[in-house]
């Protein structure tokens, strides 16, 4: 592997990733070197993810941290456990995202603000926990997972694509007062994927024929198609990028 893209030695937090996108690039990263601490809110599934990482990848570190990537005070503790117990952190993956469809003019509060918690407050929070410790170290990667939803939208994701586009503009926030820290912060936009989070949709013949159309790769993305994305903006070979949303989308976001 080129040396630049060479993960040894270095540390991951990956939130949301005890399955789905956010797995698929704990993975990646643990596959590139990386230790890896996984996030979630369900310990059980953690610690069972983790140890299939450690039998699948020979020498892989991998540790678990359960905490609500929407509660600031949990955020902050496990950030503190995680630095004194796991290791620095050098990697902040920004991955946690749900979804709650409804049209606009029906959708509840709660349906609005669970998502804008969870999608883009999160990343606020973890971030806020993470990057000073980054910047006393005078290095560090922030990766967000924003989505092609950054950008465009479709009816009954109001409330989604609102927060994705917060998230893209969030990273760049973050760029213009970080970088001179030693840090980046940068985005991966994925476009759809076949996920649980997306099950419906792939099973819906209509909808699954209109994003196969939609998408000019002619076809759902694999959750591995997102890891080279996500090793190149957490490795050196990004040094010098700053601010920037990657489309891993199958050329959507370039199509009318
Ligand atoms: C939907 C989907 C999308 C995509 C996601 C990809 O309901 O249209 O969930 O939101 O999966 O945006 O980044």
């Amino acid at each position: 592997m080129n040396p630049l893209f060479d993960l040894t030695g270095r540390t991951a937090l990956v939130t949301g990733s005890s399955q789905g996108l956010g797995l698929a690039m704990a993975r990646g990263l643990a596959q590139a070197g990386a230790a890896i601490v996984l996030n979630g809110r369900d310990g059980k599934k953690l610690a069972t993810t983790a140890e299939a990482l450690r039998v699948e990848i020979a020498r892989s570190r991998v540790g678990t941290a359960a905490f609500d990537v929407t509660d600031g005070a949990a955020v902050a503790a496990a950030v503190e456990k995680i630095e004194a117990e796991f290791a620095p952190i050098d990697i902040l993956v920004n991955n946690a995202g749900i979804q709650r469809r409804a049209p606009l003019a029906e959708m509840t509060e709660a349906q609005w603000r669970e998502v804008l918690d969870t999608n883009l407050t999160s990343a606020f929070l973890v971030a806020r926990a993470v990057a000073p410790r980054m910047i006393a170290r005078r290095a560090g990667k922030i990766i967000n997972i924003c989505s092609v939803m950054s950008d465009v939208t479709r009816p009954t994701i109001g409330n989604y694509a609102a927060a994705k586009g917060g998230l893209k503009m969030l990273t760049k926030a973050m760029a213009v007062e970080w970088a001179k820290h030693g840090l980046q912060a940068n985005a991966i936009a994925p476009g759809y994927f076949a996920t649980e989070l997306n099950r419906s949709l792939m099973e819906n013949v209509e909808f699954n024929k209109w994003i196969c159309g939609r998408t000019p790769a002619g076809r759902w993305g694999k959750p591995e198609e997102l890891v080279g994305a996500a090793v190149f903006l957490a490795s050196r070979a990004s040094d010098f990028v700053n601010g920037q949303m990657l489309a891993i989308d199958g050329g959507l976001l370039a199509a009318l």
